[in-house]
C-alpha cells in the first residue's frame, strides 16, 4: 500500500548515494530494508564494492543473507555515510528514532558517519517532532528509579513490553517510551536530549539533534530529497 511504496521509493534512492569502496552504516528497520535490498544486488550485478557497519541483529542477519560484507565498529577508521529509517522527522532535521528498539547501536554509528541520510515514508515528515513517543534505553538495574522520576517530571513513561515481559534490546536493556509532545517546543531539543541522558541509569534516548544531513522522503509522485 502507499506506505509501503513510499519506504521502497525512498530506501531504494538513498543507495545512489552509495559508491566503491565506501564504508556504509547500515540502520534498522522496514524502510532501511529496501537499501539493504537494493545495496544486496548493487553488489551482485554491479561488483559494488563497499564494506558496512550494522546496527542491530536484525539488520546484520538480513545483509549476511544477502552476502553483504559486515565489520564491527571497531575495526574501520570511520564510516563515509549511514542510511537510516526515523519513526518522525522535522524541517530542522530533528528526529525521533527507536521504535524498533535500535537507537542506542543506530545513534552510535551516525554520530561517527560523515554524513548521515534518513530515509521516511511521507508521513513521518512532520512540522516539529514530538507526537511519536521517545523512547529511552535504560539499564535494567534501577530502571523503576528512572521511571518514577519520569511520572514525578511528567513524561508518562511506559515500559516497552515484548507480550508479557519488557522488551529487551540488542544490548540487554529495556526501554521507556516517553511522552515529550507538551515539551519539545518549549525547551531547546538538544538540552532536552543531554537532560535525559543525564538521569542516572539511562543510557541514550532516540532524540537525534544535529546528526543528520539530508532526507529522503518518498510520496506518491517520487522522493524528495532535502539537504541541510
Ligand atoms: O528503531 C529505529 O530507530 C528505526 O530506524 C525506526 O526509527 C524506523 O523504522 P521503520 O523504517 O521501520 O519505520
Amino acid at each position: 500500500e502507499q506506505t509501503y511504496y513510499e519506504k521502497k521509493e525512498a530506501g531504494e534512492a538513498a543507495v545512489d548515494l552509495i559508491h566503491n569502496k565506501m564504508v556504509i552504516g547500515l540502520g534498522t528497520g522496514s524502510t532501511v530494508y529496501h537499501t539493504i535490498n537494493k545495496l544486496g544486488e548493487k553488489m551482485k550485478d554491479e561488483k559494488l564494492d563497499v564494506t558496512c557497519v550494522s546496527t542491530s541483529s536484525n539488520t546484520t542477519e538480513f545483509a549476511k543473507q544477502l552476502g553483504i560484507k559486515l565489520v564491527a565498529l571497531n575495526d574501520v577508521q570511520d564510516i563515509d555515510l549511514t542510511i537510516d529509517g526515523a519513526d518522525e522527522i522535522d524541517g530542522d532535521f530533528r528526529a525521533i528514532k527507536g521504535g524498533g528498539g535500535a537507537l542506542l547501536f543506530e545513534k552510535i554509528v551516525a554520530s561517527s558517519s560523515r554524513k548521515v541520510a534518513i530515509i521516511v515514508d511521507s508521513t513521518k515528515y512532520v512540522d516539529t517532532i514530538g507526537a511519536y513517543p521517545l523512547p529511552v534505553e535504560v539499564l535494567p538495574f534501577g530502571y523503576k528509579y528512572v521511571f518514577e522520576r519520569m511520572v514525578r517530571e511528567g513524561f508518562q513513561p511506559n515500559l516497552r513490553k515484548m507480550g508479557n515481559d519488557p522488551f529487551i534490546t540488542d544490548s540487554g536493556n529495556f526501554i521507556l517510551d516517553i511522552n515529550v509532545s507538551n515539551i519539545i517546543d518549549k525547551v531547546d531539543t538538544i538540552n532536552l536530549e543531554k537532560y535525559i541522558n543525564n538521569i542516572p541509569g539511562v543510557i541514550e534516548n532516540g532524540l537525534f539533534t544535529n546528526i543528520v544531513d539530508v532526507i529522503y522522503i518518498g510520496k506518491k509522485d517520487g522522493v524528495e530529497v532535502k539537504n541541510r
